[in-house]
């Protein structure tokens, strides 16, 4: 098969931001592009920390590449495993300013639209898989009201009448940011990267997903 023929998995990663010089989620999406799993090539693109930006880069992208699957990934300092988000809300309230120097507050990402989309990831599945190999996972309950979150509804709003699977995963730092916020967790980039293509193995080869608990209390 030609690689123009082949099914195509959009992965993205995110610019650095809050005076950060990396951002794990491009290091680790970056070196995946061109990369292929279940017969699917994988494309990576990088979206800008900036609300609204994010959202239409995202979009041109789906449009350009044409994928069977989305999966956005983003940087969640402070968080130990990989964030398997499960909701995306409708709100964006930003604690710090964006890249572009925006700091909305309580805005809706979509006007009168739905309060909030699930994903469309098999994210049991996933969870299963992660643990099995190793790497540590967790459902995540809440994906924020930063970009992260802006991403992920833009991306489940967009995705609504399409035959798309699109979800989101957030990751903790890098060892090499972790050192700079004592305390803080970290998870080297490779083990992202591993934990990424496991979760996309998943989410392709999964239709109906596993009942499997892996709620909160809180
Ligand atoms: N994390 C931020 C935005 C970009 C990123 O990598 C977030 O969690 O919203």
């Amino acid at each position: 098969m030609s690689s123009e023929k082949q099914k195509v998995v959009l992965l993205t990663g995110f610019a650095p931001f809050d005076d950060e010089s990396v951002n794990p989620s491009w290091q680790a999406t970056r070196a995946l592009h061109g990369r292929h799993i279940n017969g699917h090539r994988i494309v990576a693109r990088q979206l800008p920390v900036e609300f609204g930006a994010s959202l239409k880069e995202l979009r041109t992208a789906i449009r350009e590449t044409k994928p069977v699957l989305v999966l956005c990934v983003g940087q969640a300092g402070g968080r130990a495993s990989m964030s398997l988000e499960r909701v995306a809300i409708n709100v964006d309230d930003a604690r710090i300013p964006d890249n572009a120097g925006a700091q909305p507050i309580d805005s809706e990402i979509v006007r009168a639209g739905p309060a909030a989309y699930f994903t469309a990831l098999p994210i049991k599945a996933m969870l299963a898989a992660l643990h099995e190999a190793g790497i540590p996972a967790e459902v995540s309950q809440t994906a924020g009201t930063y970009v992260c979150n802006h991403v992920f509804y833009g991306l489940m709003h967009a995705l609504r009448n399409r035959r798309i699977r699109g979800g989101f995963v957030h990751i903790p730092y890098s060892p090499e940011q972790a050192g700079r916020h004592p305390g803080a967790p970290a998870l080297p980039v490779e083990t992202v990267i591993r934990g990424l293509r496991i979760a996309l193995q998943v989410a392709l080869e999964t239709g109906t997903d596993r009942r499997l608990a892996a709620g909160a209390e809180h």
